[in-house]
């Protein structure tokens, strides 16, 4: 075969480098290229030389001539690919495409003479899976490639894309300007039609949103393990940033991808807003609401008498965050994630379980519930103040405080009912929310699917008295839409206990 080097006029030099069975070169040939197909894979040659044999039998000699089979692994003995018109990787991921660009010099060399002496190779056509476009992209902005041409293609149910890039002319400062993050995830090119017109740049940009929401997840889902683990490393530390900057960098993806089939992100969010405010709004149907005034609702009154009462703005905005802030960054109490004992219905036994917040209480007698005991703690000053208040607006009296600490919506409160005998019959318990808005279930024991929800919001008061805690459960679900995930909450209910542990009711 003759050299591939000198660029002939009209006749294309073309290095395949993963040929597989040489039908790309077997192709061109028919279009006057000649080919130097490589595979790194002996049992591959062989079916390519088969095929070369098979077409020269048909077509002539000639074709012997126009297509090389070499036995290689990547470029690196391969002295052709550098001055070759176009060298082709295709059917490879991005990481081994780029090992095989580099092992033939075609990445960024690191020195001035090695620029210098950089190879001259005019154009790369590559076709890696179309989930590795950004991969491939960044790849070649980052060793002085420009993008000039991209394709989708679907080949046996699988998305591929093509890609044609040039070298810059400015081959010592290639890599200057970074590509932005549409050109990375959605390509130059690609970028440059409207998915509404294109029903393959559509799937392409779908099946994008579909991977990076999961590896979002994903990210989150570990952030948000290192965050709440209780003594970390300073290399976890900087992972739950790091973490938290990937998540960001995520977010700005989504944006662009939603933007690219027509979606306003902001539009979406800010309706997903404004349905969040109608379902806290619907949730205090039946409440005769108004600011600072306690509003009592019969949850099931063909049920029994159980009281659900709820006021918005019991503290203030700056009250609350005062409070907050007080609980949180120098806390009067221990916050702690502790074990405690939970039935288990599908398994019909009692099982340790770690309760999936932080937790803290204060008061002048022991609190005994689900297997474990609060021991007594004298009460700060902040939540004694607290605590005359709601007195005072509900009338009732209080010894005991229980602070639950959600650090975000994947923390949360099992269905259960405050029913311990030392609270007495018909227990009045008040709670006190600030931060994040967050559900609030109560839930018929006698009928699983009788569920109402209430969101309680900063600053708000809420009561449970009467029967509710014979006839209901309450709980705090697990926050699922991604929107109200992050934010924090802390709870403190005030309960009268009637006696120590072991006290009964006559
Ligand atoms: O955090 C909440 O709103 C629920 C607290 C609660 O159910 C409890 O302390 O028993």
């Amino acid at each position: 075969m003759a050299p591939l080097g000198g660029r002939e006029r009209g006749v294309e030099g073309v290095v395949d480098a993963c040929c597989g069975h040489a039908l790309l070169g077997l192709g061109l040939c028919e279009r006057g290229a000649r080919t130097l197909a490589i595979d790194r894979s002996a049992a591959e040659c062989e079916r390519a030389l088969e095929n070369v044999d098979r077409a020269r039998k048909v077509v002539g000699d000639d074709v012997a001539s126009r297509v090389e089979i070499r036995l290689g692994d990547g470029l690196g003995e391969c002295p052709e690919a550098r001055d070759a018109d176009v060298v082709v990787v295709a059917g490879v991921g991005a990481n081994t495409m780029a090992k095989v660009l580099e092992s033939g010099g075609l990445g960024l060399c690191s020195s001035a003479d090695e620029r210098s002496t950089s190879p001259s190779t005019a154009r790369l056509v590559l076709n890696p899976p179309a989930k590795d476009g950004a991969a491939t992209r960044r790849w070649l902005a980052e060793n002085g490639w420009t993008i000039r041409d991209e394709k989708l293609v679907v080949e046996n149910e699988i998305m591929h894309l093509v890609v044609s890039a040039e070298r810059d002319a400015e081959i010592d400062t290639p890599s200057s300007m970074p590509l932005s993050v549409r050109d990375e995830i959605i390509g130059p090119v690609l970028g440059e039609g409207t998915a509404s017109e294109s029903p393959l740049l559509k799937l392409y940009v779908t099946k994008r949103l579909e991977w990076l929401r999961e590896v979002r997840r994903q990210a989150s889902l570990s952030a948000q393990r290192l965050a709440k683990k209780q003594e970390k490393s300073d290399s976890e530390y900087q992972s739950v940033e790091a973490l938290k900057e990937k998540i960001a960098g995520y977010d700005e993806m989504e944006s662009v991808l939603l933007a690219a089939i027509g979606v306003d992100v902001e539009e979406q969010r800010r309706n997903a807003h404004a349905h969040l405010e109608q379902q806290i709004l619907r949730s205090y149907d039946g409440f005769d609401l108004k600011p600072g005034i306690l509003a009592y609702k019969t949850v099931d009154p063909e049920e029994s008498d159980g009281r659900l009462a709820y006021c918005r703005e019991f503290l203030s905005e700056s009250e609350a965050s005062e409070l907050m802030s007080s609980l949180v960054s120098s806390p009067p109490v221990d916050w702690a994630q502790r074990s405690i004992v939970c039935w288990q219905p599908q398994e019909n036994t009692k099982k340790e379980v770690v309760q999936p917040r932080l937790v803290s209480w204060a008061g002048d007698i022991a609190y005994k519930y689900s297997g474990q005991t609060l021991e007594p703690v004298p009460v700060p000053d902040v939540l004694r103040r607290l605590q005359t208040k709601v007195e005072q607006v509900t009338g009732e009296r209080f010894n005991h405080i229980l602070l639950n600490r959600y650090r975000d919506g994947s923390d949360s409160m099992a269905l259960h009912a405050d029913d311990e005998p030392e609270l007495g019959r018909n227990a009045c318990i008040a709670a006190v929310s600030i931060g994040h808005v967050r559900r609030f279930d109560v839930q018929l024991k006698s009928k699983a699917k009788k569920k109402m929800s209430i969101f309680l919001e900063n600053g708000s008061l809420m009561v449970m008295d009467r029967s509710l805690q014979h006839s209901h459960y309450h709980g705090v679900p697990k926050v699922t839409c991604a929107q109200d995930v992050e934010g924090e909450r802390i709870n403190i209910t005030f309960r009268l206990l009637k006696g120590p542990p072991g006290w009964r009711e006559d």
